[in-house]
C-alpha cells in the first residue's frame, strides 16, 4: 500500500506540467506482521488489514492537515478503510463516490469469501455500527460515513446480502445498468446534484480499477465482464475535478501480477494513470499555463 500526495515516478510528474500541481511524496509506509493471524469466522489477514489501516488513517490525516489532496494508490481496496477514516478525521462530514464493479460492503457476517476488501464500506458506515462485529486491530474505527452521502457507479457484481444492505439504507447506486440508461454524463451530473446539496462538503473518490472494463484493465483480482469504457471512466475523474471539491483519491486494485502479458499490465497502469490526471485538471480538450504566451 502506497499513499501520496500525487503519482509520482515514471507516469507522474513529467505529465504534470499543464496545470503545476505540486506532487510531494510521502512515501511507502510500513506494517507490521502478525504471524498469528488466524481467520475470524471466515476472515481473512484482520489483524494485518486492521493495523495497516490504522497508519493509513493517521497518514491521510497528517497529508489533510497539511492542505494537500491525498492519493492512496493501491492494492488492495480494504485501504479505503484507513483512507476514508483519515480523510474524515482531518475534514469532517465526506461525500463517498465509490467507482467499482463491487459494492465492497458486505459485513464480517455476510462475506462469502472472507476478503476484506469485499468489506470495507461496511466498517465506515454509521448505519452498519451494530451489523459490523469487532475484528482485532479494528477497535480504533468510529463509523465516519453516512449512507445518503454515498454514491455507487459501475456496480454489476453485487453479492445478495450486499444488494439486501444497499436498498435497506438507501443508498444511491448506478450500476452499468443506470450508465447504459441515462449515460455517463447524467449519471455524473444526478450524482453530484443528489451529494451537493445545501453544505458543500469535499468529495472522497474511491476509484477500483475494476470498475473500468476487463479489456482495458484486465491486471486487477477481481474482473468483471461488461464494465465501464476507457472513456466513460475518465468522464467520472474530469467531471469529479471541476467539481472544485475532489479532497481525496484512492486509485486501487492495480495488480501487475494479474496481468496476463506485458500490455495487459501497461494497458491496466496506464488507464490507472490517466484516471488519476483526470482527477487532477488534464482535459482532453487540451491544457495551457495561465501564464502561457504565444512565442
Ligand atoms: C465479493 C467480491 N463481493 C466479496 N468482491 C470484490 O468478496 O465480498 N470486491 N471483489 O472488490
Ligand atoms: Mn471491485
Ligand atoms: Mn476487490
Ligand atoms: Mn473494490
Amino acid at each position: 500500500l502506497l499513499e501520496q500526495t500525487l503519482v509520482t515516478g515514471d507516469s507522474g510528474e513529467e505529465k504534470l506540467p499543464f496545470n503545476s500541481c505540486a506532487v510531494k511524496d510521502y512515501g511507502n509506509l510500513q506494517f507490521e506482521e502478525f504471524a498469528d493471524d488466524e481467520p475470524v469466522g471466515v476472515v481473512k489477514n484482520a489483524k494485518a488489514v486492521g493495523s495497516a489501516n490504522q497508519r493509513l488513517s493517521e497518514a491521510v490525516h497528517a497529508i489533510k492537515k497539511d492542505g494537500h489532496t491525498s492519493v492512496m494508490l493501491g492494492g488492495d481496496h480494504s485501504l479505503a478503510i484507513g483512507s476514508i477514516h483519515g480523510h474524515a478525521a482531518a475534514v469532517g462530514e465526506l461525500s463517498v463516490v465509490w467507482v467499482d464493479a463491487h459494492a465492497d460492503i458486505n459485513t464480517p457476517m455476510t462475506t462469502e469469501t472472507g476478503n476484506l476488501h469485499g468489506q470495507p464500506m461496511s466498517f465506515l458506515l454509521r448505519e452498519l455500527r451494530s451489523k459490523t462485529p469487532t475484528l482485532p486491530n479494528f477497535s480504533w474505527i468510529k463509523p465516519c460515513v453516512s449512507a445518503k452521502n454515498l454514491v455507487y457507479i459501475g456496480l454489476r457484481d453485487v453479492d445478495p446480502a450486499e444488494h439486501f444492505i444497499l436498498k435497506l439504507l438507501g443508498v444511491k447506486a448506478f450500476s452499468m445498468t443506470e450508465v447504459d440508461q441515462l449515460g455517463i454524463s447524467r449519471v455524473m451530473e444526478q450524482t453530484c446534484d443528489y451529494l451537493c446539496d445545501k453544505v458543500q462538503k469535499p468529495i472522497h473518490l474511491s476509484y477500483d480499477v475494476d470498475a473500468v472494463d476487463p479489456s482495458v484493465t484486465p491486471a486487477t483480482g477481481t474482473p468483471v465482464i461488461g464494465g465501464l469504457t476507457y472513456r466513460e471512466g475518465l468522464y467520472v475523474t474530469e467531471y469529479l475535478c471541476q467539481t472544485g471539491r475532489l479532497s481525496a483519491v484512492d486509485m486501487v486494485e492495480v495488480n501487475p501480477l494479474r496481468g496476463q502479458t506485458e500490455q495487459e499490465v501497461q494497458s491496466t497502469v496506464g488507464t490507472a494513470v490517466d484516471l488519476l490526471l483526470g482527477c487532477f485538471g488534464r482535459q482532453r480538450e487540451g491544457n495551457h499555463a495561465p501564464d502561457y504566451q504565444l512565442p
